[in-house]
């Protein structure tokens, strides 16, 4: 089969654009953490999105099972093949539009990364609402797939909150394309709506209309430290109303350890303490003063505030460093959790007694989005088919009424969980979508369901 369609696909985009060749496969088999990888047929590169549309109709010609790929910055093994799959990879489709100012709107191919859309909004005066820390590969195709938070969410939404209108070529090469423009606009079904944060498995993003937001030129950060997460969850109550809040991130002693043992950075404070909050403003005018204000009375033990460019990238590395710190430990398995707010103090006291009575062996690096309830829980040290210690926590979580997936999805890291925290009618209802785009189950088989 290889043979003919890769010829097939190289009539359609070009020979240099239809990979065959183990070496220069190797970068789309295998996601960066390393924990998930599975050969592809062939990897084919299109430029255009007839050029998508013609290679979907054909890979449905010949049946051929189909992964989608951005910028391989996924964490739940969505992204890469299982075995045997097409890979299409969208990197090519990288045109961007100038932006509109009259509406605050720019249109972007899917291969665009968002750290190329943050620069070209800026050069305009504009800012993007969503930010994360894989900014310099992340595509905003990939980070449409799979709804991508970060850590704006608070503030301005997921990647669904940006899109006000998006192009994306259905299983069997249909092109659906709504990019008028248009901030009201009701006729019938969001589609771009239920193709965010479908990873895949309904259609291939190809290009996205995008709301911007006021580039906002002042900016003040604080890390505070804490005895607790409940002290924590006191300041965030806080300070919640803040104007121009952007962040607020959460991370602990173990994390802050490997941080800096990997990356050679001083400990933030004269000594180390058992939890972290950074805390990030925007406005017109400087923050500085209304954050110091807001922050006034809370019960924190350690604070360092700067609106210094170079002081907050230091902050601000602290916390954007876990993922590779952790990486470096080994490969972890990653659970993207949320849980209400109201619930965060007894997730983070029973997380660790849970784990250990599943898997002693565990050890888990906790961080993340703490306004949005968001945690980050890496375990290191199991096997990477033992999911004794993952069962525990995402049991935890559904037992707090929370979700297995703030923002990375389910990929086919979560699939087995699907029905912790969704019920039979709700995943049959998603299940007769998927069934009603793509019948043939060609894009993204495995993901979201087993
Ligand atoms: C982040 O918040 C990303 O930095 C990655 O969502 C989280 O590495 C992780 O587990
Ligand atoms: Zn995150």
């Amino acid at each position: 089969m290889p043979d003919a369609l890769a010829t097939t696909l190289a009539d359609i985009v070009g020979t240099t654009h239809v990979l065959l060749d183990a070496d220069l496969k190797a970068a789309y088999e295998t996601d960066w953490t390393r924990r998930y990888h599975g050969t592809a047929c062939l990897v084919v590169r299109p430029g255009t999105t007839a050029e998508v549309s013609a290679v979907l109709a054909e890979c449905g010609r010949s049946g051929a099972a189909v992964v989608p790929q951005g910028g391989n910055t996924g964490l739940v093994g969505g992204g890469v093949p299982r075995g045997g799959e097409v890979v299409i990879s969208t990197a090519r489709l990288d045109s961007i539009d100038p932006v509109e100012t009259i509406t605050a709107e720019v249109t972007a191919g899917a291969g665009v990364t968002l750290a190329r859309l943050q620069q070209h909004v800026r050069d305009a005066g504009f800012g993007f609402g969503v930010d994360l820390a894989s900014r310099d590969s992340a595509t905003i195709g990939g980070m449409i797939a799979t709804n991508a938070g970060g850590i704006r969410v608070l503030r301005y939404g997921p990647m669904r909150h940006q899109l006000i209108g998006l192009e994306a070529v259905l299983a069997d090469g249909t092109v659906v394309r709504r990019l008028p423009g248009l901030s009201k606009d009701n006729t019938g079904y969001d589609l771009p709506g239920l193709f965010a944060g479908s990873e895949g498995t309904l259609a291939i993003v190809t290009q996205a209309r995008l709301k911007l937001v006021p580039l906002l030129p002042e900016r003040a950060t604080a890390l505070l430290a804490f005895e607790s997460i409940d002290r924590a969850l006191e300041m965030l109550n806080r300070i919640r109303v803040l104007p121009g809040l952007e962040a607020v991130e959460v991370f602990f002693r173990e994390g802050v350890e490997l941080v800096c043992r990997h990356t050679g950075m001083p400990l933030p404070f004269n000594q180390d303490y058992s939890t972290y909050v950074l805390i990030e403003c925007t406005a017109q005018l400087d923050p500085t003063p209304s954050l110091i204000e807001g922050l006034e009375g809370g019960t924190f033990l350690d604070s360092a505030i700067t609106r210094d460019r170079r002081q907050r990238d230091a902050l601000w590395a602290y916390r954007e460093r876990h993922t590779e710190s952790i990486n470096a430990e080994g490969v972890p398995q990653k659970l993207d959790i949320a849980v209400p707010l109201t619930r965060l103090s007894d997730f983070a006291s029973s997380v660790q007694a849970r784990l250990h009575a599943a898997a002693p062996e565990a050890r888990a690096i906790l961080f993340g989005h703490i306004a949005d309830g968001n945690i980050h829980v890496n375990l290191l040290g199991l096997d990477l088919d033992d999911d004794r210690g993952a069962d525990a926590v995402l049991r935890l979580v559904a037992e707090l009424g929370g979700s297995i997936s703030a923002e990375h999805g389910i990929g086919i890291a979560k699939t087995r969980w699907l029905s912790l925290t969704r019920t039979p009618e709700d995943i049959a209802t998603m299940r007769a979508i998927k069934h009603a785009l793509d019948p043939g189950n060609l894009l993204n088989p495995g993901v979201i369901f087993a």
